[in-house]
């Protein structure tokens, strides 16, 4: 039986994060082990509806991010999260807030060059951020701090979800997590 944690995804949008959270949660489910994803679809539309992308509001959407998923990490879920997370030192905090319960925190860097991720564009918001239609946007004129020691770093432009999947879960059973 595990006790829980939390794996931490970072990245640029449109750089593949809820692609792999989600593909992870589905895989981890399959074996048995209870996931939970946290991302802007079930956070930023409920709990978090009255932030921005203010740099202080995308501070407190982290803030409150990581204390969620600790409280689902110390229920033995494994809490998955996928949010830009631009800033080091609100991805460290939450580090540090999972750390001082015990809990396992593994940072994943979806890392991704910016004109790739400006090429996917899906939903056509850096198209958006270039015509000044969106203020702020991170990576054009909003800062993103890349990790410079996350546990796992991943090349989604390289590398399949499958891959990334695997690389992740290989980490979790040998660091005895699942
Ligand atoms: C960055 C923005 C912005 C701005 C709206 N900057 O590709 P998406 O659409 O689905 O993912 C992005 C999401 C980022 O929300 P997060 O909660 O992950 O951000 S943070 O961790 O920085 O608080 C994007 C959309 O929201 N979006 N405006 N200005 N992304």
């Amino acid at each position: 039986g595990h006790k829980g944690l939390t794996i931490w995804f970072t990245g640029l949008s449109a750089s593949g994060k809820s692609t792999i959270a989600s593909a992870l949660e589905q895989h981890l489910l399959h074996k048995g082990t209870t996931a939970y994803r946290l991302d802007g679809d079930n956070v930023r539309f409920g709990l978090n509806k009255n932030l921005g992308f203010s740099p202080e509001d995308r501070t407190e959407n982290i803030r409150r991010i990581s204390e969620v998923a600790k409280l689902f990490a110390d229920a033995a879920v494994v809490a998955i999260t996928s949010f830009i997370s631009p800033y080091r030192a609100d991805r460290d905090q939450a580090r540090e807030l999972h750390e001082k319960a015990g809990l396992p925190f593994i940072e994943v860097f979806v890392d991704v060059p910016i004109e790739v991720a400006e090429q996917r564009d899906p939903k056509g918001l850096y198209k958006k951020a270039r015509a000044g239609q969106i203020k702020e946007f991170t990576g054009i004129d909003a800062p993103y701090e890349a990790p410079e020691k996350p546990e796992i770093h991943l090349r989604s432009d390289k590398e399949s979800v499958e891959d990334s999947v695997k690389k992740i879960y290989e980490y979790l059973n040998n660091k005895g997590f699942l």
